[in-house]
């Protein structure tokens, strides 16, 4: 099977899930990082450079033997399946795992107004209410599920694509790149904390991070 899987040179969760399930699960695949001006051309276009189909038009977007294949929550489950960290054969854990992707989702949907706002002092009303608000709420709603689950995985004993989204959606939120959200956001959720340490921990992402990631990078930031 041949697989590219398509995104820009970032390491957002939305791409993340895929590459790195597959990196752990040893799974060959190129990990084609188109450039920006690539990305707004496949915007207008639908099309890569060389004529691979973006469906939608939006990124991450995976391709097998041809196939191009769009949105997140499935190339997630199709990378996971592949790798061996989403179940094929149980259908309860599989709709675990979806749900905490589909958090992930929520979550990320939450920042696009103040993304989107031009006017700093607003921009920064708005981050800083969100961060307090309706953020802390969602995260407290994830902190819930870990204090009623098994403990160091959102899903049953072992690293699954759940986790890998959650890891890498709070490094983004914790990273101080994103103007005016403190880098204190997990104080008060200590199984997040753990779950993205456990994830940050794992000998095949520390692999990943130390191929992939700015030298900048620092691991620990979750313990
Ligand atoms: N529903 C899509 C959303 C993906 C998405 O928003 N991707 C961004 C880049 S991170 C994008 O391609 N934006 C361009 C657009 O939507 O026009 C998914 O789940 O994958």
């Amino acid at each position: 099977m041949n697989i590219r899987f398509i995104y820009v040179d970032a390491p957002f969760w939305r791409a993340e899930i895929g590459r790195i399930a597959l990196h752990i699960g040893n799974v060959d695949f190129n990990d084609d990082r188109i450039s920006r001006e690539e990305f707004l051309r496949a915007k207008e276009t639908g099309k890569l450079d060389d004529g691979t189909i973006i469906p939608f038009r939006q990124i991450p977007c995976l391709n097998v033997d041809g196939q191009s294949i769009n949105q997140t929550g499935g190339i997630s489950r199709f990378c996971g399946k592949l790798s061996g960290h989403y179940p094929k054969d149980n259908a309860v854990d599989a709709a675990l795992i979806d749900q905490v992707i589909d958090m992930a989702t929520d979550i990320t949907v939450l920042l696009s107004p103040s993304g989107a706002e031009k006017d700093e002092q607003k921009k920064k009303a708005m981050r800083e209410e969100l961060a307090q608000g309706q953020l802390a709420r969602k995260i407290s709603f994830l902190e819930e599920l870990l204090e009623n689950g098994e403990g160091d995985w959102f899903v049953g004993k072992k690293i699954s694509i759940a986790d890998i989204a959650i890891w890498r959606l709070m490094g983004w939120l914790t990273s101080g790149m994103i103007d005016y959200m403190p880098e204190t956001l997990l104080a008060d959720f200590p199984n997040v904390r753990r779950v993205c340490s456990n994830v940050e921990k794992h000998p095949k992402v520390i692999e990943w991070i130390v191929m992939t990631y700015p030298k900048t990078y620092t691991l620990g930031s979750f313990d």
